[in-house]
Parts: structure tokens; sequence; C-alpha cells
């Protein structure tokens, strides 16, 4: 891969918005990115590896529980720096900042907000700092956006509970240390629980022949009567709503770290279009070539705006999640659609690992369907402008 010559588009100034702390947040997670991530991740993508040496990095930018408060480990930042760090990293890769945002929002947000202070002492600063990694298991085989019909259930044993069932589709879990498995206890009621790797009938196979996503690691969590202790019982939320309560802050990061895929692709594109020369000029003084360009820094100006005010909003307590499904919605589709038109700016050279662009496109597949697919986000909308669900 060829040296990372990034340069950020600003084109509204968008900088005059940020304090020097969020301008300092994001600088040093973005010469992380440029010195850590983009030298080995080709690499890694295409051996289909998480680089697991770079987890140390990520928890030092704060890529570890940004905005969980600092007596638990956490960075304490507000929600522009969280967003700020995963634009950075998914800049770098949408997998890397999806182990990011699994850890962050997936795993600590749900044993902080519903946890024991046992459960927040024993667990959130070693995922702090990367010494555990963490997972999330929402999806099962037959329920992806359809959570609430999950079948993945726990009886009360008394001293324990006996925990049953199959989630698909877990990012880290072929490597993750501890699980937050959401399932049905017998009245039908949805519950967090902690499942720690080691315990007795709990497996986590890898999923292979990815084409998305390759540098992250996904597989599937198999419980098969494991005795879960009944202190690993998050007690403090249950119901969908708790699932889904992580969901919004993790879909938050997903619109901001979308921001970041773009942002590379329409950097490459702008500065191959200057060097490639066809017909004696730059493919960049063509007029096509010029509206491809042109439409990008539009749509990136766009998602930076609606971005940086969810932010302020989320500050201010004030974002709903049905906004949150807008941002994540138009923000990964945007990235995508600039991902695509890059790369074909790129000719021939677009499609090799020599440059990140057809890395983007192929991780924002994955992008615009986990986090709730592109469709359901629009049903979310619709839900909340009409007041009618179309799901039911
Ligand atoms: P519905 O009846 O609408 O709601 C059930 C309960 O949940 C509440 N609720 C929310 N609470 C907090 N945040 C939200 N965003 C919420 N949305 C709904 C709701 O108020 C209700 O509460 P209560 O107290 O009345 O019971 O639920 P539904 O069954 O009709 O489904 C709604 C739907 C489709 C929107 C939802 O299920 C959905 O979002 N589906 C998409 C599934 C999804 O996003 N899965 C993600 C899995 S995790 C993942 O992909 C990680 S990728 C990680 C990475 O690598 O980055
Ligand atoms: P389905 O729900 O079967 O949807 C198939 C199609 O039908 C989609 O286009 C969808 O939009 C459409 N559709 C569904 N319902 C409706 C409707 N009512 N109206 C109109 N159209 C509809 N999950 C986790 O729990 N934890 C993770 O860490 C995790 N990581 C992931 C990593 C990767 C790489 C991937 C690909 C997925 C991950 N997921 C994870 C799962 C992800 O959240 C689901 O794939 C996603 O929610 C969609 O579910 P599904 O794949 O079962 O698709």
């Amino acid at each position: 891969m060829r040296p990372d010559l990034f340069q950020a588009p600003d084109y509204y100034h968008l900088d005059d918005l940020l304090t020097d702390e969020h301008k300092l947040i994001r600088d040093t997670a973005r010469a992380w990115v440029k010195k850590e991530v983009s030298p080995i991740i080709e690499d890694f993508a295409q051996r289909a590896e998480f680089p697991k040496q770079i987890i140390p990095g990520l928890a030092e930018i704060g890529g570890f529980g940004p905005y969980i408060p600092t007596e638990y480990g956490g960075a304490g930042l507000d929600q522009i720096s969280y967003g700020l760090i995963m634009q950075e990293i998914e800049r770098g890769d949408s997998g890397v900042r999806s182990t990011s945002s699994v850890q962050s929002s997936l795993v600590m947000y749900p044993i902080w907000k519903y946890g024991t202070e046992e459960q927040r002492m024993k667990y959130l600063p070693k995922l702090a700092t990367g010494e555990y990694i963490g997972c999330f298991g929402l999806t099962e085989p037959d329920h992806g956006s359809n959570p609430g019909g999950m079948i993945t259930n726990f009886k009360d044993m008394g001293d324990h509970y006996l925990l049953n069932g199959a989630k698909m589709w877990i990012s880290n879990a072929p490597f993750a240390h501890l699980a937050v498995v959401w399932a049905k206890n017998e009245e039908g009621r949805i519950h967090g629980l902690i499942v720690e790797r080691g315990m007795e009938g709990f497996s986590t196979p890898e999923t292979h022949n990815k084409w998305s996503l390759r540098a992250s690691a996904t597989g599937e969590l198999i419980f098969d009567n494991v005795k879960v202790p009944k202190e690993n019982l998050l007690p403090n939320k249950s119901g969908l709503g708790a699932p889904l309560g992580c969901l919004d802050s993790a879909r938050y990061g997903i619109a901001w770290g979308a921001i970041g895929a773009a942002m590379d692709c329409y950097d490459t594109a702008l500065r191959y279009s200057k060097e490639r020369i066809q017909f004696d000029k730059p493919i960049g003084a063509t007029q096509l070539q010029q509206k491809k360009l042109a439409e990008m820094i539009t749509e990136i100006t766009k998602a930076q705006l609606l971005t940086w005010r969810l932010g302020v909003l989320r500050n201010e307590g004030r974002a709903t999640s049905a906004q949150i499904s807008m941002a994540k919605r138009n923000n990964v589709a945007m990235a995508l659609d600039i991902a695509r038109e890059a790369r074909q700016m790129l000719g021939g050279m677009g499609i090799t690992g020599e440059y990140s662009i057809m890395r983007h496109m192929m991780n924002l597949e994955s992008v615009v369907t986990y986090e709730g697919t592109h469709d359901i986000h629009l049903l979310i909308t619709g839900m909340d402008v009409t007041g009618f669900s179309a799901f039911k």
C-alpha cells in the first residue's frame, strides 16, 4: 500500500465549531492511524486477520470507552470527541472502528448503564485498557432485523442460570474474553448476561470467507447448557429497549465513522485526479471527474454538519433514537456511494490494494447492514414521522 498522504477536507470550516480539546483528540487519533494502522491494514485485510498488536494503541487514543467516566477507566470525553475518534479510526478501516464500537458502546456501555457497581469495577477498567476484549450477542441465525423474536434463553436453576441458544455475525467473538449476551428468561423477558470465555458449553467458532470487514474477526456464540453465575446478570434494565439503547450509542459512532471512510476515498480520488494524465491532461481537468468530486465534497460536508449537530444534541441529552437512525443511514449510504464513485475514478488501479478505496467499499457493505440495515433505519424514520409502525 502507498504512503498515507491523507488530508482531511473541511469545506465549510467545521473546525471553527470544535474546541481546542476536540481538535487535539482528533489530531492525536489521526496521527496514530497514519502511523499504526495505514501501513499494515491492507495486509491484515488481505489475510483476513484482525491486527491485535494495535489494541494498546487503540486504548491510548480513547478508542475503548471514550465517554465512559474516568473512575471506571474510560476517557470521560464528550460526544463530539467520541465521534471524532470514530471518524479517524474508520478513516483507517471500518473493521478497526468495529472493534472500538463494540468494545465501547456494546460492551462497556451496558455494563456501565445496566450493571452493578461490582460488575463495573470488575470489567470496565480492563476493557478500557484492552486487557479484556468484549463482544455483543444480539443477532441470531433466524432473528436479525427482528431481535425481539430471539430464542436464546436462560432458566433460573436456583444457584445459577442455565443458558442455551446461538448468536450469529458477532464482531470480535473469535478472540473476545467476554460476551454481553441478550437472552429471554422463562417469562420471555429479555435480559443481558455477561458470559466469560472458559465457561463450560460456551464456544465461539469463527465465520470465514467474508469479502467485507476482513480485518475484523466475526464469529458465532454457541451456548450449550452454559452455567452462568447469577452475579453475571445485568440487573438495571430489561426488555428489548436495553440492547437497543446500546445500539443508539454505537449507531451514533458509526454515523461519524462513515464520514472518515468517505473522506479517505474522496481525498485519494482527488489526489489521483490531479496526477493521472489521460489525453494529455489530468483527469481532474475533465468535467465528468469534476462532477464526481464536487458531488462527493458536497455530500461529505452535509454529513459533517448533520453529525456535528447530532453530537451537540447528544451532549445536551436531547438526541432521539430516530435522529440517530437518520444520521447512521444517511452517512453510511453517502460513504458507500462515494467509495463506489472514487473506485471508478482510479480506473484499474482502483481495484488494487495499492489504494484504500476498494477495501473501504467492501467494508461499507457490512456497515450498511449491521446495527440496523439501510431499510430498517428508513422504517424507523417513517415510524417517527407518521406514528405508525411498519414492523407490526
Ligand atoms: P419496538 O416495539 O419498536 O421497541 C421495543 C422496545 O424498545 C424500545 N426502543 C428503543 N429503546 C432504546 N433505543 C432505541 N433505539 C429503541 N428503539 C426501540 C421501545 O420503546 C420499546 O420499549 P418498551 O419499553 O415499550 O418495550 O421493537 P420492534 O420489535 O418493533 O423492533 C423495532 C426495530 C426494528 C426498530 C428494532 O428491533 C431494530 O432496530 N432492529 C435492527 C436490529 C439491529 O440493529 N441489530 C443490531 C445488532 S448489533 C450489531 O449489528 C453490531 S455490529 C457491531 C460492529 O461491528 O460495529
Ligand atoms: P435480515 O433481518 O434477514 O434482513 C434481510 C433483508 O430484509 C434486509 O435488506 C432488511 O433490510 C430487509 N428487511 C427485514 N425486515 C424488513 C421489514 N420489516 N421491512 C422491509 N425490509 C425488511 N450482530 C450482533 O448482534 N453483534 C455483532 O457484533 C454483529 N456484528 C456484525 C458484523 C458483520 C460483519 C455483519 C455483517 C453483521 C453483524 N451483526 C452483528 C448482525 C447485523 O446486525 C445483522 O446482520 C443485521 O441486523 C441484519 O440482520 P440479518 O442479516 O439477519 O438480515
